[in-house]
């Protein structure tokens, strides 16, 4: 952790990239770092870069930046186990470059790399890295909104596997700065009515396999006919999730068929490793070809929960 304090203090400009489909803890822990940064060290220039998502535009609005401004620059991704998945990719350009994750079995590709998997979300351990080091950063208002915003949006307002006591202490501090919890709850838990309807035809429509796990295939024509993103789409996998122990969601996307897996006891990270995918123990996702590929991962999953 100190080798990042001594790099943030030895650039003058620093890059901030995070993942494709970034979320509330890539997007949180995107700005929170940046209005640490900031705050901290009112003379350097720090940039968000990356995707957009449009329903955390509360958080922040990355934009791509220009290529001259990596230029002597530091590099520091968050909350992206791998090279493939960050949405600027444009790290070589940078003179030095670090990872911030979460992630289990998060892949080398920065010139150095603090991996915490046992750590809720990506902003705990921003969170835990200004807490040690506060004497010299400085945390505000903005910066502890975006770190719980991304603290609560991974783990399910402190439901999922991987909550610890560091999660909640994380919590509390963060909640003594002026943020609007239910606000952001707000934010976070709006929907229009398109979405709304198109829950109810997953509600609807859903499967069980014999053996019990529960699955959902989005069709492109249902985007379509219901309005509703592939994004939105794919967050509704928590849906089906009180029924059975496994629940699947597969939406057809550009890059071929996504799978959401997920479960409650039963790892299926080495499922999702079979079909080229991969992500934490109990929640794991893979891109599919076509549909007999969806038909065997369905098969492997239910062959989990065999008695
Ligand atoms: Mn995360």
């Amino acid at each position: 952790m100190k080798h990042i304090l001594e790099k943030i203090k030895e650039y003058d400009t620093i890059i901030i990239h995070g993942h494709i489909r970034p979320d509330g803890d890539c997007l949180g822990s995107q700005y929170g770092l940046m209005n640490i940064i900031k705050e901290s060290f009112p003379n350097k220039k720090v940039y968000v870069t990356g995707d957009v998502n449009n329903k955390l535009e509360f958080i922040g609005t990355p934009t791509i930046i220009d290529d001259k401004l990596f230029k002597n620059s530091l590099s520091i991704c968050v909350d992206t186990s791998s090279y493939d998945r960050l949405s600027d990719k444009r790290i070589n350009l940078s003179s030095y470059t670090i990872k911030i994750d979460h992630h289990k079995d998060s892949d080398k590709y920065c010139d150095y790399e603090y991996i915490k998997d046992n750590y809720i979300s990506t902003t705990e351990i921003i969170t835990s890295f200004y807490l040690k080091y506060k004497n010299i950063l400085k945390m505000n208002d903005a910066a502890a909104m975006c770190l719980y915003t991304g603290l609560i949006t991974d783990s399910g307002n402190f439901t999922y596997n991987n909550v610890t006591s560091n999660t909640f202490k994380m919590a509390v501090y963060l909640s003594k700065y002026n943020i609007n919890i239910p606000e952001i709850n707000n934010k976070l838990n709006k929907e229009s009515i398109e979405l709304l309807r198109f829950k109810g035809k997953i509600l609807n429509d859903f499967k069980v396999t014999k053996n019990g796990v529960a699955y959902i295939i989005i069709t492109k024509e249902d985007l379509k006919k219901y309005k509703i993103s592939e994004e939105e789409a794919s967050g509704l996998v928590y849906l089906i999730s009180n029924i059975k122990e496994i629940y699947i969601l597969f939406i057809e996307t550009k890059e071929g068929i996504r799978a959401r897996i997920r479960s409650k006891h039963i790892p299926i990270n080495n499922l999702a490793k079979k079909f080229n995918g991969g992500g934490h123990i109990l929640a794991s996702g893979a891109i599919l070809k076509n549909y007999d590929e969806v038909k065997e991962l369905i098969k492997s999953a239910d062959l989990l929960l065999k008695k």
